[in-house]
């Protein structure tokens, strides 16, 4: 057992009783949406969790802790203190640790802590990729490497065309993650259920979606695994819209030097004022989605 790792009572319990556990993310708690949405949308998604017949393990770092399951007042510091929150990756953990501090996770660090608390699933909105331009810049989320290297299988709604999801896909291909798409043939881009690119299987039920989950970890493969879940279509937006937000955002981000981790942070933001406030309210539907296929596929591995 890991001397950094805490995992609340709740969900030990159900791992050592095989009952479902679903992982969620902090950062899109304290940098991905504003508060009080954060902290409403996030206890929502636990409940959801919960009624689809899974245990919810929010995770975050808190006074230098890996903590594997908040309490309703941790969620609600941690949405009150916002972007004040260290945005931990996998490089930021060491010293977030050794200083005692709060990190808010990124999906590769949820699934890292995930992984050492052998939760196996985790729903979160979008992932971390490749950015436009990553040719220069080199800007490719550490996200990736995780999926790579850890074996957690991450349900998402695919990925925000703020980055380059071609480049991204083939970044997946390479390092061996498969992309499934739950009840698509399409990678879905976030906000809308398209994208123009394939996802490498479509599987359409949770058990199949858990069969292949537990066929790569049975065999010994040790990389993670991709669902893209499109968001609902009553909840997706124009794809024009939208993908002109994006451009202005990725302009201005240029045009201000943003770089490093704040590049991810300072799009969503932009994104979201542009479009005022509608690409908000798709966001928190789609979470909302993944949380409930998450528990439904957390639920069928259960039964393997
Ligand atoms: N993409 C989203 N919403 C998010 C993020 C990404 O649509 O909230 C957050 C996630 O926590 C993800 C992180 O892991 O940003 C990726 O940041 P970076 O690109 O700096 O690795
Ligand atoms: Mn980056």
């Amino acid at each position: 057992m890991n001397k950094y790792l805490d995992i609340a009572p709740e969900v030990r319990e159900a791992l050592e009783s095989n009952r479902p556990v679903v992982a969620l993310e902090s950062t899109i708690i304290s940098h991905g949406m504003p508060y009080p949405k954060n902290v409403e949308t996030a206890l929502a998604v636990e409940q959801i969790i919960r009624d689809n017949g899974a245990v919810p393990a929010t995770i975050a770092i808190l006074g230098g802790r890996l903590k594997c399951g908040l309490s309703k007042d941790e969620i609600e510091y941690l949405g009150k203190k916002g972007a004040e929150i260290v945005k931990t990756s996998r490089r930021d953990v060491p010293v977030v640790l050794s200083q005692k501090i709060d990190g808010a996770t990124t999906v590769a660090t949820t699934m890292m802590i995930a992984n050492m608390a052998d939760v196996k699933i985790f729903a979160t909105g979008g992932i971390g990729g490749v950015h436009r331009g990553a040719e220069t810049t080199m800007d490719i989320s550490a996200d990736l490497e995780e999926l790579a290297n850890t074996p957690v299988m991450v349900v998402c709604a695919g990925a925000k065309a703020i980055l380059d999801l071609g480049l991204t896909l083939e970044y997946l291909e390479t390092k061996g993650v498969p992309v499934i798409g739950y009840g698509t043939e399409e990678l879905p881009a976030f906000y809308t259920r398209k994208s123009g690119f394939a996802v490498d299987y479509r599987l359409d039920t949770p058990l199949a979606v858990a069969e292949a989950f537990d066929a790569q970890r049975k065999c010994g493969l040790h990389t993670g695994m991709l669902v893209a879940n499109p968001i609902p279509e009553e909840f997706s937006m124009d794809a024009d819209t939208i993908n002109r937000a994006i451009d202005e955002a990725i302009a201005e981000a240029a045009e201000k030097n943003i770089s490093g981790k704040e590049t991810t942070p300072f799009l969503l933001a932009k994104v979201k004022e542009i479009t005022d406030g509608e690409s908000l309210e798709a966001n928190i539907q789609l979470v909302y989605n993944n949380a409930k296929v998450a528990a439904q596929i957390a639920c069928a591995l259960c039964t393997l």
